[in-house]
């Protein structure tokens, strides 16, 4: 396990500038052909060695300008081929072959289902051809590929189609061409047999687009939605940070077979089918919006990513963080903003805040990496996301867009780094931004906090705010803003908003002329990564919790009371639902707001947030305590929850973003109502008389939670009814995965010979085995120990088919620091259990030796 260190980087000594590649596909034998213009930027000749990268295939010739290299002119290994005595200037062509069935790992070409495909980032395009594989090599290419006709009709790379004819024995043969330089990680391949789907998109200068969307056959009815988001995608990011489409052909490609949600590859995006295919009656409201979000995010990479690229792997929250935000205003533009932003900052909080207090734990801009793939992480993406945000709202939406423009006018066509693109929006709006760029090398959770004091006499409050580094970081303070709302204890009215910059260790901010004590919501739109330690009393939050503008701050008010509340459960078992709290849910109910807000107002934090609040957490204890917080919210509101629940099913109506919300409230009503048993019938006719998957799931979903008596009959139903439609069959094996049920490792057992099942399948293996390790916290965390053991074991097998899966699903075997001794000490046992295989990745090595250190 050779790390590789950010502060080793080297410029590379030869670029490509051109490459001319031609594929002939087979299912076991492909032939890559690669012709490039080598060109060395040094005169020096001691530097005549070419070391390219390589990994996984047949080497079969090497010329030099047309000449053979004979065997004692290079040296092949496992990951390189070493070419001596390079000439200044050449034209290299090497040929290879490559086994496209065989590939499991899913990176370089593969076959997904009947298609051929390719995912090459980050590193996978060394296992197409050799090649100098790394992001600031940039290239201009030509590809030509060839296969079998009839199998398949469309052969897609990047750019523009400039050739296709048809050749003997039924072959036929596309080339294309991509006039944009781009680095290896986005090229693409696509061959098979698609129902396509097309439109048109008219760029704001005029400019006419074809759009394509190949999806397998018999699909195209579920690709109308994704076809709808990339045309809002586009015109958004016209309207907002005026970037348009460059290519005159923007073709997306759903696949089955894909370790990620969606790559951006330059004009031929692979897409996940689970980002791509929906209808009303197999996806759920949530899948909308992630199809909307994923299309959107890859679309964006257009210009963040693509045209401006990274430097190196390092620097990916370059172009991830930067893009995960612009997905994120995109999502808030087009839905509920406040829901949006509360949804983004409760998957932070939730895993974010625990992958930063892990043994994974890494700066948004790593500095040392063993495995790459292990980087496309909640830190790199999310936190990256945050950062950019609080970018945004120090520079305001204005500034922030004038650094942009400046970003993309500095550097398009390039690889560049974080510092790039720190000091292209300093310099555009006159700011010193060196302390705000502290944020791209700091490790951990921060913390803030507060105290306030209100002067009577001089009607003054003071608020003293602090900052300490996440636990067991050492950093210099960082740059910091924190929004605030003060508002009026009586009439709730806000008397100041604002964002301070806190910037020391510890400052003092005064609020002068303040006629009362004001109630104080502080972080308000949560505009920065960080934990707040500010206590409140409950009036204050209630204060908040009805008045404040700021739609995150009333939620979080809520929250806080919850958190607070489920503390005292866990600590005491006898302790009950006090009546402060009994009214405060009751409020809630009651309150005139929009029904999405509402339905998340009264979703209660999850396993995973309550574990970040607590300290050596005893997972039993704790899902106790929560399982009694709700008996007790339920057994106090029965009449509320009951009345809500039946005037949304009143009121439901259509694919509006109205109905979405009150679906959303509906089911976040029966998840209480499920806890008592009498409610079963009521579970079963929502079930029955569904007319779309979000109400139909949550039904089965709430069956499987209280393990229902009706359970096994509508889920048999179920599997019955979409046996055929494979992103439904995952969301089946979720649930199964998720019933609370003494069986359950029976159960578990026997699906992974379900036929519908397959290990080398991610989307089936994230379904299965993900979803009992993060969703199943009951029965993943047995105290027998069992669960560790079943995921350990899973894990064994996968690394060997997919190492980049199986490392993604080592998280709750490696994220321990929250929980008590015991559940430590079992599951660093797993771990060195899983150390010991023959053969391990570089993927699951890189995280079990960290975790065990
Ligand atoms: N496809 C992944 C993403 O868009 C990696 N670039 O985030
Ligand atoms: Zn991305």
């Amino acid at each position: 396990l050779t790390p590789m260190y950010l502060r080793d980087y080297q410029e590379s000594v030869y670029q490509i500038p051109k490459v001319d590649l031609t594929i002939e596909l087979d299912d076991e034998r492909t032939l890559v052909r690669s012709s490039m213009t080598v060109e060395r930027n040094t005169n020096r000749v001691e530097q005549d060695v070419l070391v390219l990268d390589g990994h996984d295939m047949e080497l079969v010739t090497i010329h030099i300008d047309g000449v053979l290299l004979s065997t004692d002119q290079y040296q092949v290994s496992q990951e390189s081929l070493i070419i001596n005595h390079c000439p200044g200037n050449f034209v290299l062509t090497i040929e290879t072959m490559i086994n496209p069935k065989a590939n499991t790992a899913l990176e370089g070409i593969y076959k997904s289902g009947g298609a051929f495909c390719s995912q090459c980032e980050a590193e996978g395009f060394r296992r197409i051809t050799y090649f100098l594989d790394r992001p600031d090599v940039m290239s201009i290419y030509t590809t030509t590929i060839i296969a079998d006709k009839d199998k398949y009709p469309f052969l897609l790379s990047n750019g523009n189609c400039i050739e296709r004819k048809d050749l003997e024995h039924g072959k036929h043969l596309v080339s294309w061409h991509d006039p944009f330089h781009k680095p290896c990680y986005l090229f693409a391949l696509v061959a098979g047999d698609f129902d396509l789907l097309e439109d048109a998109f008219t760029t704001k200068s005029g400019r006419n687009v074809d759009l394509q969307l190949f999806v397998d056959k018999g699909n195209l009815f579920k690709a109308h939605y994704a076809m709808q988001a990339l045309k809002d995608s586009m015109a958004w990011d016209e309207q907002v940070f005026d970037l348009e489409y460059d290519l005159d052909i923007y073709m997306i490609v759903a696949v089955d077979f894909f370790n990620m949600g969606a790559m951006e590859n330059k004009g031929l995006n692979v897409f996940n089918s689970k980002y791509v295919l929906a209808d009303e009656r197999s996806a759920t409201d949530d899948d909308f919006f992630n199809i909307q979000a994923v299309i959107g995010h890859e679309y964006f990479h257009n210009w963040t990513g693509n045209r401006v690229t990274c430097r190196d792997w390092f620097q990916l929250s370059l172009k991830e963080g930067l893009t995960v935000f612009r997905d994120q205003q995109f999502s808030a533009d087009m839905h509920q903003k406040d829901v949006t932003r509360i949804n983004n900052v409760r998957v932070l909080r939730a895993h974010q805040f625990a992958e930063d207090a892990g043994p994974m734990a890494h700066p948004i801009r790593p500095e040392k990496v063993v495995e790459m793939n292990n980087f496309y992480t909640l830190t790199v993406y999310e936190k990256g996301s945050e950062v950019i945000r609080m970018l945004h709202t120090l520079l305001g939406e204005t500034g922030f867009q004038r650094g942009i423009k400046e970003y993309i006018a500095r550097h398009d066509g390039q690889a560049v780094t974080c510092d790039d693109f720190i000091n292209a929006m300093a310099d555009a709006n006159d700011r010193d931004l060196s302390q705000f760029s502290l944020w791209y090398s700091q490790v951990g959770t921060p913390q803030v906090h507060a105290n306030a004091t209100y002067d009577l006499q001089s009607k003054s409050l003071s608020l003293r705010l602090s900052q300490t580094p996440g636990a067991g970081q050492q950093h210099p303070p960082l740059l910091i803003p924190i929004g605030f709302e003060l508002l009026n204890p009586k009439t709730g009215e806000t008397m100041r908003q604002g964002v301070l910059s806190l910037s020391d260790a510890a400052q003092t901010f005064e609020f002068e002329e303040l006629a009362l004590q004001p109630v104080i919501a502080l972080l308000t739109g949560f505009s920065a990564p960080v934990k707040l330690d500010f206590p409140q009393s409950n009036d204050d939050l209630l204060r908040i919790m009805t008045s404040a503008n700021d739609g995150f701050s009333r939620w979080e008010a809520s929250q806080s009371l919850f958190r607070q509340c489920i503390a005292n459960y866990y600590k005491d078992t006898g302790y009950r639902l006090p009546d402060s709290l009994q009214q405060a849910f009751a409020n809630i109910l009651d309150a005139d707001i929009e029904p999405a807000f509402k339905a998340l107002q009264i979703t209660l934090p999850g396993f995973a947030e309550m574990t970040e609040f607590l300290q050596d957490v005893e997972p039993q204890r704790l899902l106790a305590a929560l399982e009694q917080f709700e008996q007790d919210l339920l057994n106090s509101q029965t009449a509320k929850l009951t009345s809500i629940y039946q005037q949304c099913t009143e009121r439901l109506f259509g694919d509006s973003e109205q109905a979405s919300g009150l679906r959303a409230l509906k089911n976040a009503c029966l998840h209480y109502l499920a806890g008592d048993e009498d409610f079963d019938g009521e579970v079963v006719s929502q079930f029955r008389q569904a007319r779309n998957m979000t109400e139909q799931i949550a039904a089965l979903n709430a069956a499987a939670q209280y393990n229902l008596p009706s359970f096994e009959n509508i889920n048999n139903a179920f599997a019955e009814q979409w046996q055929e439609d494979t992103l439904v069959m995952d969301k089946w094996f979720a649930i199964q995965a998720k019933v609370q049920d003494g069986n359950i490792f029976e159960r578990l057992q026997s699906l992974l010979s379900h036929p519908k099942f397959s290990m080398e399948n991610p989307n089936r293996v994230r379904s299965l085995v993900g979803s009992f390790a993060n969703s199943n916290p009951k029965y993943f965390h047995d105290p027998s120990g069992k669960g560790y053991e079943w995921l350990a074991t899973q894990i064994a097998i996968l690394d060997k088919i997919n190492p980049q899966v199986a490392s993604r699903l080592i998280t709750g075997l490696i994220q321990g620091q929250g929980f008590c001794q015991e559940v430590q000490s079992r599951l660093r046992k797993q771990l060195a259990g899983l150390q010991k295989l023959e053969n391990i990745s570089a993927d699951i090595g890189e995280k079990i030796s960290a975790a065990l250190a």
